[in-house]
């Protein structure tokens, strides 16, 4: 019995040392993995934090610029649909009106976004040291935000090309009686302008004329189609009643065509978006080559000029 319990107790003590053995080593890595693991986890806390700063502060940089930009978006598409045109005269000033204004509010936030970054930009990343003596490293546009950037500027860019753009020359070119445009269409008045250095003289369908030496204005009939034929005598000039917002080219040798029709009575005397004036620098006083015009109802118009033939012109 007693060699059997012999061999018992010595395996006893075997196990008993080998045990101990493997748990020191496992307690020595255990150590050494908790050490290092303590050690990494500092060292992965400070980067991620350092990352989680970065982001933070990118993220501020994005909020700032990004209110920037909506604010200046709110000031100029406020200036763009405030009152801050010139009198509406014409059929055809409210269509260019209206297409200005739908041209600039889509226009306003893309050159919004530009100032805000440029501005931002410029006050925040400025050089507060010395200046560098070498360039930092190139940033080349990837990722989405470029190829965004292309296809919402490139979009609108097209879409304003087909609306208003060919959409309106097309309106304007349809040469039906009574449209607006630059063509030799019919009209209901057509009045022979006339440019010279440096005034205008008008002639009415009978022969009337209005010049600075007879009547004094050009009167128009309100509602009513009106093409100006329209010629220069020396050099190149322009007709242009603001009023109206249109104008066409005067010049010698050539006839040219504009068509209008006035929609609001008005005249100089309270309102000079109605007059013709010359918008071809054409020598020493064409910023005087001005014109008053003055636009009546249909029958006042006749009663006027009736009243200009009694008066000998
Ligand atoms: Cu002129």
């Amino acid at each position: 019995m007693a060699p059997k319990l012999r061999q018992i107790q010595r395996t006893g003590e075997q196990a008993h040392k080998e045990a101990l053995t493997y748990f020191h080593l496992d307690t020595f890595h255990d150590r050494m993995r908790t050490a290092a693991a303590a050690e990494w986890g500092v060292a992965a806390r400070s980067l991620s934090l350092a990352g989680q700063g970065a982001q933070l502060l990118h993220v501020r940089h994005l909020i700032t610029a990004g209110l920037l930009w909506v604010v200046l978006t709110a000031v100029g598409e406020l200036l763009v649909v405030a009152d801050l045109y010139p009198t509406v005269g014409s059929h055809e000033a409210q269509d260019f009106d209206d297409i200005f204004r739908f041209l600039l509010l889509l226009g306003v936030p893309v050159m919004t976004f530009v100032f805000a970054v440029l501005i931002y930009a410029g006050l925040q990343f400025r050089i507060r040291t010395a200046v560098p003596t070498e360039d930092g490293p190139a940033m080349r546009g990837q990722g989405w935000f470029p190829r965004a950037w292309l296809a919402v500027t490139g979009g609108l860019a097209i879409f304003v090309m087909i609306y208003p753009g060919l959409t309106g020359l097309a309106e304007l070119q349809q040469g039906d009686k009574g449209a607006s445009g630059w063509g030799d269409q019919e009209a209901e008045v057509t009045i022979k302008a006339t440019a010279f250095k440096w005034q205008w003289l008008f002639e009415y369908p009978d022969g009337t004329q209005v010049s600075v030496a007879a009547g004094k204005e050009l009167v128009l009939p309100n509602e009513t189609s009106i093409k100006f034929e329209v010629n220069a005598a020396d050099v190149v000039h322009s007709l242009w009643i603001p009023a109206f917002r249109m104008k066409i080219d005067a010049m010698p040798g050539r006839t040219t065509y504009m068509t209008v029709k006035p929609n609001k009575l008005g005249e100089f005397a309270s309102d000079q978006a109605y007059r013709v004036q010359c918008t071809e620098l054409c020598g020493l006083d064409h910023a005087t080559m001005m014109f008053p015009v003055r636009v009546v109802e249909p029958q006042e118009f006749e009663s006027w000029l009736a009243s200009l033939n009694e008066g000998g012109n």
